[in-house]
């Protein structure tokens, strides 16, 4: 079998990059280690920025988010059990958010492709790289007991954190930035209607909380919780008992409460690889970076790599043009430090430390009371939360 580009992974990045290759008349074949329905059960982001929304749409398949997600035009930060709005839409001169879940855009893209009639390979075992240091790489996998090896021009490592891309490069090519947080979140989704129209960043002493949602009658809850926790530990009425402690009067009012239909435990991260090409390989989304998820930036950063990369092949395949493949690596690497800059300084402002000490919670607490009284202040979170326009910092006057 031969492609020209072999997309590995049929998370969004790998999804989205095979619809903008399509529209454009490039080829390619996507390998995932999962069935679709594994893929479609994990619950992951749910705040979209305009870039991505605009993206979704170039790439068709923005009908239904427009339909049924929900814009928002703010978000509350409570601390201390007393509510500030910031006001997105005024601070930023008209920008707001989209939530729709990444279940949901991964369900749209998955539809395009399957009526579009292009090749996906679900539940592919042992996928490896190889010669991608040439200008004949390859991709070996199997499947139901047989081998199979795709030739192509380009492989894209869209394998997200524990895929085989990054991971098959020689060490020595490679640099990796880490950090891990001392908590993880759990997550609880339900059927109940959320307890604000809004998204809560709500920063409490007994840990960081956020009520976020999927619809008018769906919600997506979370907590911080130490490391060491394990979600069976978490049943459902001890999550709505921890919550209640952590919102406000009118939060406990308001709250709705009732089954879980899901229920997880994340770690929380800040990891960039540079650089993100190697030879005819390119990570993309969470292959190359991941963010604590405080900031909704994962999702987001993954969409304008993903940007890059198919107008890089579609430059490549059209205008005969190395130039976007040479720079890609640079290209995403700034926008991807500014989102993780912004990710990390959200979550140490939100979250509590216990190891760091009472001065480091004053320091908190000190900074909260600026920004939250500040319109420089506002106006910061504000224009990182609506996510950076994608020429940010290379017009003239910046
Ligand atoms: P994914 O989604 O991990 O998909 C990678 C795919 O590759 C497959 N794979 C392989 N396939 C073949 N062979 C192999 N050897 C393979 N190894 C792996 C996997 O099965 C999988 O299908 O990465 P992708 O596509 O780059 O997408 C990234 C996003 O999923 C991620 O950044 C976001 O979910 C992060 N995130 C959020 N992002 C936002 O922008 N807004 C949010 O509100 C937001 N909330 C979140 C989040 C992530 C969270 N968790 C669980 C970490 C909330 C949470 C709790
Ligand atoms: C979510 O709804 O899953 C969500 C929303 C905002 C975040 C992270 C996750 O910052």
């Amino acid at each position: 079998m031969r492609t020209q580009v072999l997309i590995v992974g049929a998370g969004p990045s790998g999804l989205l990059l095979g619809q903008l290759l399509h529209k454009a008349g490039v080829d390619a074949i996507i390998l995932e280690r999962q069935s679709a329905d594994y893929v479609l059960s994990r619950i992951r982001a749910g705040v979209l920025e305009q870039v991505c929304t605009d993206l979704l749409d170039a790439a068709g398949v923005g009908a239904r988010m427009h339909r049924e997600g929900l814009p928002h035009t703010g978000f509350e930060i409570m601390n201390n059990g007393k509510r500030h709005r910031i006001d997105l839409l005024g601070l930023t001169g008209g920008k707001s958010v989209m939530v729709y879940g990444q279940t949901e855009v991964t369900r749209d893209l998955m539809d395009a492709r399957k009526s579009a009639g292009l090749p996906t390979i679900y539940s592919a075992e042992n996928v490896a790289v190889h010669d991608f240091d040439t200008a004949k790489p390859r991709v070996t996998y199997e499947k139901d007991g047989q081998s199979f090896e795709i030739s192509c021009d380009f492989i894209a490592g869209c394998d997200g954190f524990h895929g085989v891309c990054r991971a098959s490069v020689p060490r020595k090519s490679i640099t990796e930035y880490e950090k891990v947080y001392p908590f993880g979140w759990l997550g609880l989704l339900s059927d109940t209607p959320p307890v604000c129209e809004e998204l809560i960043y709500v920063n409490s002493p007994r840990g960081f909380a956020l009520c976020s949602q999927r619809s008018q009658t769906r919600s997506r809850y979370y907590l911080q919780v130490p490391l060491s926790d394990k979600v069976e530990q978490w049943s459902d009425d001890a999550f709505w008992a921890e919550l209640r402690l952590r919102l406000d009067e009118e939060g406990r009012s308001k709250l709705v409460t009732g089954p879980s239909i899901e229920k997880s435990i994340a770690p929380l991260r800040s990891f960039v690889t540079e650089p993100l090409r190697f030879g005819r390989m390119f990570l993309a989304g969470d292959a190359g970076h991941i963010v604590p998820p405080t900031g909704a930036k994962g999702l987001n950063l993954a969409a304008t790599d993903v940007k890059y990369l198919s107008d890089a092949f579609i430059e490549f395949y059209q205008d005969k043009t190395e130039a976007g493949i040479d720079h890609y690596s640079e290209r995403c690497l700034r926008r991807i430090w500014r989102g993780e800059r912004f990710s990390w300084w959200f979550t140490q402002l939100m979250h509590t430390f216990p190891d760091e000490g009472a001065i480091a919670s004053k320091f908190q607490q000190a900074e909260l009371d600026y920004l939250l009284h500040s319109e420089a202040g506002l106006r910061t979170i504000a224009e990182n939360y609506v996510g950076l326009p994608l020429d940010f910092g290379t017009a003239a006057k910046n």
